[in-house]
């Protein structure tokens, strides 16, 4: 790897604190952070340089990927793996191996710098991060940097990015049979942004047991061809579980998939003890109820640890333009050398050879129109 660079950088702080009020418990709230040390200054100051001081100077160095790694004193502080953030700020930390207090769980809130120097505040700590934390009296302590990412599912959310989890090598893609119905579409735009993330997908069918198999395996074996794994299951007969045992073994997994699938249920059958609250679906809309609040990390006894996430209606793709859409529908990649066009995006081009394999049946249709979908951006 390259010698790290020193560097410094110029952060923005946000411009929401005209006529700032003095307040008690002031080292209470410095360590709790709810007092911008800018703010402080200005006070302090017989005249203060008003606008000027909304910009501070951040010491740090330049990780991986061009990446910004605060630099923060490190003796001070813990290592621990980010089990559950609400917002951002309100995160559960639990103090990784080798350190004092490993294994134990402190609620952190997170620096303001550290908010800053986040592209997007939101992101700023998510579920699965890897961070270096201050920790103080009562099992409380303050986020002081956040280690670089490598694998995340993200999804757009108000023209934004949103990190849903950090260092996950796979995604369990979890769909059900039925209750509600299986819909391929959703399936394989949670296929595209997990490869987009760059982390592995398996696919999860739940609730065989209202079904029956033989009328899913043409669905499985189009997606079973195409190289995924994917496991029929259910909760109610125990089908599928000891092979996702295996499958989840000294990975970092991440469940998603739409609301009342059963993601929090299966986990619990994958390791009873878990008591992950449960949700019934509502018989009227076939929607699940969003039981699961927020994404929560958790150990797995046999090695690894998976996340369960709230259910996503709609998964909205986050940074994927159409002309790459091709590259993540592995089964076109042997026709799109043979268009006519180079910037060909299979929709209406002459001498297109994706549409010509779909006509001849090289292609399935349902892929090719979950294409179209993602690449018109039609919900
Ligand atoms: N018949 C049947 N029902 C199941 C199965 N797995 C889960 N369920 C039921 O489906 C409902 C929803 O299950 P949850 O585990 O809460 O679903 P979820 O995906 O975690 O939902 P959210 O947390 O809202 O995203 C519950 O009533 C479960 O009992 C299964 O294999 N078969
Ligand atoms: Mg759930
Ligand atoms: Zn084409």
């Amino acid at each position: 790897m390259a010698k790290k660079l020193s560097k410094k950088v110029r952060v923005d702080f946000r411009k929401n604190r005209q006529n700032p009020t003095r307040q008690n418990n002031f080292t209470r709230q410095v360590q709790a952070d709810e007092i911008d040390i800018d703010r402080i200054d200005r006070d302090q100051r017989v005249s203060g340089k008003g606008e000027l001081t909304r910009r501070r100077t951040v010491l740090g160095e330049t990780g991986e990927g061009d990446t910004f790694v605060l630099s923060v004193d490190e003796t001070a502080c813990l290592y621990g793996r980010v089990l559950s953030a609400i917002g951002s700020t309100q995160c559960t930390v639990q103090v990784d191996e080798g350190q004092p207090f490993a294994g134990t769980h402190f609620e952190c809130t997170v620096r303001r710098v550290v908010r800053t120097v986040a592209r997007n505040a939101r992101n700023a700590v998510v579920t699965g991060d890897r961070v270096l934390f201050l920790p103080s009296e009562n099992a409380r302590g303050v986020i002081e940097r956040v280690e670089p990412r490598r694998g995340v599912l993200a999804r757009g959310h108000q023209y934004k990015q949103h990190i849903l989890v950090a260092n996950v090598s796979q995604v369990a893609i979890i769909a059900s049979a039925e209750e509600p119905p299986l819909k391929p579409a959703l399936i394989d735009r949670f296929l595209v942004s997990s490869a987009k993330g760059d982390v592995r997908a398996i696919i999860v069918i739940n609730k065989c047991d209202l079904v029956d198999l033989a009328d899913l395996q043409p669905m499985i074996g189009q997606y079973v061809r195409l190289g995924y794994t994917v496991v029929p299951a259910s909760v109610q007969t125990g089908l599928g579980i000891a092979w996702l045992r295996r499958l989840l073994k000294h990975e970092q997994t991440v469940f998603t998939g739409q609301s009342g699938v059963g993601k929090s249920s299966l986990l619990n059958a994958i390791q009873p003890g878990l008591a992950i609250k449960t949700g019934d679906v509502s018989r009227v809309t076939q929607k699940g109820r969003h039981t699961t609040r927020f994404a929560q990390l958790r150990e797995l006894t046999f090695g690894g640890w998976v996340v369960d996430t709230p259910g996503i209606r709609q998964l909205e793709l986050w940074d994927v333009h159409p002309a790459e859409m091709e590259g993540f529908f592995v089964e076109f990649r042997p026709f799109v050398p043979q268009c006519k066009f180079p910037d060909c995006l299979h929709m209406v081009e002459d001498g297109c050879a994706v549409r010509e394999a779909v006509q001849k049946d090289l292609i399935s249709q349902i892929r090719y129109e979950s294409y179209l979908r993602l690449v018109i951006g039609d919900d």
